[in-house]
């Protein structure tokens, strides 16, 4: 039987899977199933549903059951020999959560393999649709919560980051003041990691410090559930939660749904899931502390590993338990790579198109300037979308895109936040990242040499690699990650003659910041 390893990525707009080959150091196999192209009936817009509120963003979980059946289906139709996996973990989009009602474990542990997933789940919901990441209409309840941890040394030193609005503890908070029949209904409350753990594994599923992290209601120094946090959130949430168990922890074995229906190995492990960027950090190679990685998906992300537990005051990053044992920082751009795709239609062209645009100006744009906030923005927090220009008229194709991929990059030098000390080194990772000519903006503005990491879905190759770690329990990370990553020269070196033009751009962006964010106060 080969060593073979599966990792997922169920992210906001598909569901990806990875298969690696531990003794040949090979992906033997990858594939994604695009919510908006494949599963269209689930009545979401790139894998989101938007309510009335612009602030209100949901999912549906059905949405992603269905994909996890058709990307078994999928796997096998192309022969990928499900039977050889010997353990399966995954990576979700992060603070998502799932609310489950009293029949979910039965459910989940009688899956009838001749019906589908959604078929045999569409009753476990106590709550249809999932509030996820991109969602930020819990102000009021973050205020609150922060309100309450003021006694007991405040929220961020507690759970290593400020009360937010996509994160699960405000969220849940919410669901109980505006719902509180449906969360009296609720007896289990999943992140999308561990729900879709649970589906694999035919029980509700633990959660690990990477993603727990993130929901405003883990200790970030003991790794457990943080008693006044709980309370402070909403009644009852202990026995809601399920356990938090250390990153790379086995749960079980396969449900025999899998085994039946699409031909798993019945010994096959399932593996506890993390969050995205939690399993980026594996999927890089980031393992030594120091190492920052950039990722270009539907939000940016800016983060890397560190050896100890220093949380950001300012409230900006956040602190995460890293899968690697340790921590992560992570600061998140909600304007990423929607962004790019609203600017790149906005003048009708396609990614070449775009990639000529921004190459038609110079680096530093001749001082043209866009903070690109499409959306209301997570860094800096900003309540009010609204795209703001300095010496740009909204009509200049070249000048917009370049001042967008320039913005969305000085917004990440700016706020570094936790990582003060400049990188030596940047990967870079994500869709954006294919495209040299971001990779060389990178570069110049944070002057600092930029690699694209050739691991193409970092993230559900990082789930592979936990899956492989949780299986090989005496092969330490190194290892385990060891001669995957082709080693081809791929660097790109800022060029030092840009600095001076960059340094002053920055000045003016975070001139032209400031004064927008006390605008946005205002209103
Ligand atoms: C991180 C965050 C996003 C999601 C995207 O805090 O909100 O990066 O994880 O999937």
């Amino acid at each position: 039987m080969r060593n073979l390893h599966l990792g997922f990525d169920s992210s906001t707009q598909s569901l990806t899977a990875v298969v690696i080959d531990l003794d040949h150091r090979t992906v033997i196999y990858q594939h994604a199933i695009d919510f908006h192209a494949d599963l269209r009936q689930f009545g979401a817009d790139h894998g989101i549903l938007r309510g009335e509120d612009p602030a209100v963003v949901h999912a549906p979980p059905l949405m992603w059951l269905e994909a996890l059946d058709i990307l078994f289906q999928r796997m096998r139709d192309d022969g990928v020999p499900l039977g050889e996996i010997r353990s399966i973990a995954g990576s979700g989009q992060q603070h998502g959560s799932v609310y489950l009602n009293d029949t979910a474990p039965q459910a989940l542990a009688t899956l009838d393999p001749a019906r589908s997933l959604t078929e045999n789940l569409a009753g476990i919901f106590s709550r249809p649709t999932s509030p996820i990441w991109m969602d930020s209409s819990t102000t009021r309840q973050c205020r609150e919560i922060a309100q309450a941890m003021n006694t007991c040394g405040g929220i961020i030193q507690a759970t290593g980051s400020a009360a937010i609005e996509r994160f699960t503890g405000p969220q849940i908070r919410k669901f109980w003041q505006k719902e509180p029949h449906a969360y009296a209904e609720t007896r289990h409350i999943a992140l999308v990691s561990s729900f879709m753990c649970s589906v694999l594994s035919g029980k509700i599923a633990p959660i690990d410090p990477g993603d727990g992290a993130g929901m405003n209601l883990m200790d970030i120094r003991t790794f457990q559930w943080h008693p006044a946090a709980l309370e402070a959130t909403a009644p009852g949430l202990c026995e809601k939660l399920p356990p938090l168990v250390p990153a790379a922890s086995v749960v079980g074995r396969v449900s025999a749904y899998f085994v039946h229906r699409y031909g798993l190995n019945p010994d096959a492990l399932t593996v506890a899931w993390s969050g995205d960027n939690p399993c980026s950090v594996i999927g890089l190679g980031l393992i030594e502390p120091g190492m920052v990685a950039i990722s270009m998906g539907t939000s940016f992300t800016y983060f890397g590993t560190m050896a100890d537990c220093r949380v950001d005051e300012h409230g900006e990053g956040h602190v995460f338990g890293s899968p690697a044992g340790g921590y992560m920082t992570l600061n998140c751009f909600k304007n990423g790579g929607l962004a790019r795709a609203r600017m790149r239609d906005r003048f009708n062209l396609d990614w070449n198109g775009f990639r000529e645009a921004v190459l038609q100006t110079p680096p530093g744009n001749h001082g043209r300037l866009m903070l690109p906030w499409f959306e209301p923005e997570i860094i800096p927090k900003v309540h009010r979308a609204g795209v703001k220009r300095l010496n740009l008229s909204e009509d200049d194709a070249g000048g917009n895109c370049r001042a967008l991929v320039e913005g969305q990059i000085m917004a990440m030098r700016l706020h570094a936040g936790l990582m003060n000390t400049r990188p030596t080194m940047i990967y870079a990772t994500g869709g954006a990242s294919q495209d040299r000519y971001v990779l060389q903006i990178i570069a110049d503005i944070f002057q600092c040499p930029v690699r694209r990491s050739m691991i193409s879905n970092s993230a559900a190759t990082g789930a592979a690699f936990i899956a492989a770690r949780a299986f090989h329990a005496t092969i330490n990370w190194a290892d385990i990650i060891r001669g995957f990553e082709p080693d081809a020269d791929k660097t790109v070196k800022p060029d030092p003659a840009t600095r001076s033009t960059y340094d002053a751009l920055l000045n003016a962006y975070a001139a032209l910041e400031k004064e927008a964010l006390k605008e946005d106060r205002q209103r």
